[in-house]
């Protein structure tokens, strides 16, 4: 599996402060030119293949996930390159600012959204936690433009300077009630959503898939959103590069997350040795949903 990150530039410390300042202000931030030709090219492959092993995504149509949208989850037990794309090294700077020390990667997703789709529901990402406003940064979303995100194709909703209001959006509300701005950037994006910013996927009235991935961050007191530690089979996660090992929660966030008030590492090195990066059973698992996914759209 090459390295993408090979040839990318290091962000500037003034690069790094504009974003962060940009998600401070406005609750949003994009970064252009940050997946290269190569990388964009292996993901839209690795589609396909989830396509062909898992088809339709991982979860039932339903109105806020989509009827015509394919959401895959649980990526880091698929190819090897979403090892990748959980640790760019531009979002994980910018984050480090945004999250503070200790942050987590907490789920990736895909929202590839066909032609036909509605206008998801305006939300934010951190209503997870129901927790009030004003809060620390708890949430930050990366939405990956694997194609160029425009008006008529589903860019995403943003309603900027809605991270700085005082209550999360009305669930009930029409997506069209709110001022939104569509987040148009061209493919190999990557934009900043902060958990407090109200946002959601725009309708996709073109003829064309919009392919984009979804890879949320939170911070290291939160839990996080998907069940990565248990989710990722343990001796292949004992393979994965330290940098993504840290962020799914390997690395104690200020005494949260030991093992035997240990650096949880230790103890799983004991366990697992240092890793498998082979997956004999991952057949079995993407059979498993197929199959959950079949029995849920006959009931
Ligand atoms: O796909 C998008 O543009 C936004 C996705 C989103 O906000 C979500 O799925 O929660």
């Amino acid at each position: 599996m090459p390295n993408y990150y090979q040839a990318l530039p290091e962000l500037s410390a003034d690069e790094i402060g504009q974003h962060q300042e940009n998600i401070a202000k406005q609750g949003f931030s994009i970064m252009e030119n940050a997946i290269d030709a190569d990388f964009l090219s292996a993901l839209q492959a690795e589609l396909e293949l989830l396509e062909e092993v898992r088809p339709g995504g991982d979860i039932p149509p339903a109105p806020f996930t989509g009827f015509h949208t394919r959401r895959w989850f649980d990526l880091l037990n698929d190819g090897d390159i979403w090892q990748q794309v959980g640790i760019h090294p531009w979002v994980l700077a910018v984050l480090s600012q945004v999250l503070g020390d200790g942050f987590l990667l907490s789920t990736m997703g895909t929202a590839v959204i066909g032609p036909g789709e509605e206008a998801q529901g305006i939300h934010c990402d951190d209503m997870v936690y129901m927790l009030p406003r004003p809060h620390p940064n708890l949430v930050c979303n990366t939405m990956w433009a694997l194609d160029d995100f425009t008006e008529e194709n589903g860019a995403t909703r943003i309603v900027p300077g809605s991270n700085l209001a005082e209550t999360d959006p009305e669930a009930t509300q029409p997506p069209e009630s709110f001022d939104t701005i569509g987040l148009k950037m061209p493919a190999g994006s990557i934009a900043f959503v902060l958990g407090t910013t109200y946002h959601g996927a725009g309708a996709n009235q073109s003829n064309d898939t919009r392919y984009a991935l979804t890879i949320n961050y939170c911070n290291g007191r939160m839990r996080q959103q998907e069940n990565l530690m248990l989710g990722v089979r343990q001796e292949r996660l004992m393979s994965f590069p330290t940098e993504l090992q840290d962020i799914l929660g390997l690395k104690i966030c200020q005494g949260a997350g030991h093992i035997f008030a240990l650096d949880p590492r230790e103890e799983m090195i004991r366990r697992y040795g240092t890793g498998d990066a082979q997956d004999p059973y991952l057949e079995r698992r993407n059979a498993l949903r197929r199959e959950a996914r079949g029995s849920s759209e006959q009931s």
